[in-house]
């Protein structure tokens, strides 16, 4: 659903309360947080503050892009208008926002997923869209005057959720968007390269040990690698920095689902699932473990025991694929 007054029926409610809140969803990727950003940009170009809420800090390499602005919080006050982005389901929402959206007397959000649940009172969503940034962008265009801020973080948010502008969501609109942002004096290369190609000396120990981790199961058809405890343990590096597996894996010829497991804290379990395949939709996967994403590219949190949680994963990949469990 969408609503040409969207926009401005947000900012006259939020213009007229005293606590505005916006939130992406858990595990936040980088539209998410981009996307919080750009909102509350936006709003406090309309004279309105807002707080963006988080579950727990930030990894460092996203930390680095809001700390600099010093416009993130982790509150536990309360908030009369809630604001979500990115986040199709209220079970995605991180705990402190849910409640803080619970006890609200508003609600929005701004989504670009399928499957989005209508949870909060109003919803604007752009299906199959590039990214949050894009619908924010696209609702707002009217309200807001581009800075270059703001375009930077619209850049990155629409950036890494076309892969670089690759992926099937990307579409004559995203390049009508980015022709808008570019013209501000924005470095493309030097944001590419900071904060998505940039790789730190131990991630390269973490790549070789993921790629060693690599197992292909249904004839290749499937691909697993996985970083457990002891591999984040002894090289000390993040999780965030570790992601990169699943750019080569999903590459392989004859791959149609890349999984990845991460278990940077003991018996849990961050997964990762890509697809390059047109016809194959691994979001199916991640719903099936209570996660969520897109047809190329999802996710999910799982614990318990690590060759079970395998196991599982693997017959649902099969299952996906049209292969017998
Ligand atoms: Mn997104």
């Amino acid at each position: 659903m969408q609503s040409k007054s969207f926009a401005k029926n947000l900012i006259k409610i939020c213009s007229h309360v005293e606590r505005v809140a916006i939130s992406g969803h858990k595990n936040p990727d980088y539209d998410s947080i981009c996307s919080c950003l750009a909102m509350q940009e936006i709003l406090r170009q309309n004279k309105i503050a807002a707080d963006i809420i988080l579950e727990k800090p930030l990894e460092p390499t996203f930390a680095e892009i809001v700390m600099k602005n010093h416009f993130v919080y982790i509150p536990t006050k309360q908030y009369d208008a809630v604001i979500s982005v990115d986040t199709p389901d209220k079970k995605m929402l991180p705990a402190n926002a849910l409640e803080l959206k619970e006890k609200a007397k508003y609600s929005f959000a701004l989504d670009h997923h399928k499957d989005h649940s209508c949870y909060m009172q109003k919803t604007q969503l752009f299906e199959g869209e590039s990214s949050a940034c894009e619908v924010i962008f696209r609702t707002f265009e009217p309200h807001f005057t581009l800075n270059k801020r703001l375009s930077t973080i619209f850049y990155m948010g629409i950036y890494a959720d076309t892969g670089g502008f690759v992926y099937s969501n990307t579409h004559p609109t995203t390049f009508e968007i980015l022709s808008k942002i570019t013209k501000f004096d924005i470095k493309p290369d030097e944001i590419v390269q900071n904060y998505f190609t940039n790789i730190k000396p131990q991630a390269l120990e973490m790549l070789r040990r993921a790629l060693n981790s690599v197992k292909f199961y249904e004839d290749g058809q499937i691909v697993v690698s996985a970083l457990r405890f002891n591999d984040f343990d002894e090289t000390k590096i993040s999780y965030g920095d570790s992601k990169m597996i699943v750019d080569y894996t999903q590459r392989i010829d004859g791959v149609k689902v890349a999984i990845s497991i991460f278990e940077p804290e003991k018996g849990d379990y961050h997964v990762s699932l890509r697809t390059a395949s047109p016809d194959v939709d691994v979001s199916l996967i991640a719903k099936k473990f209570n996660g969520g994403g897109h047809v190329r590219a999802s996710g999910m949190k799982l614990v318990g025991e690590y060759d079970k949680a395998l196991r599982a994963l693997i017959n649902q990949a099969k299952s996906v694929l049209g292969l017998k469990k």
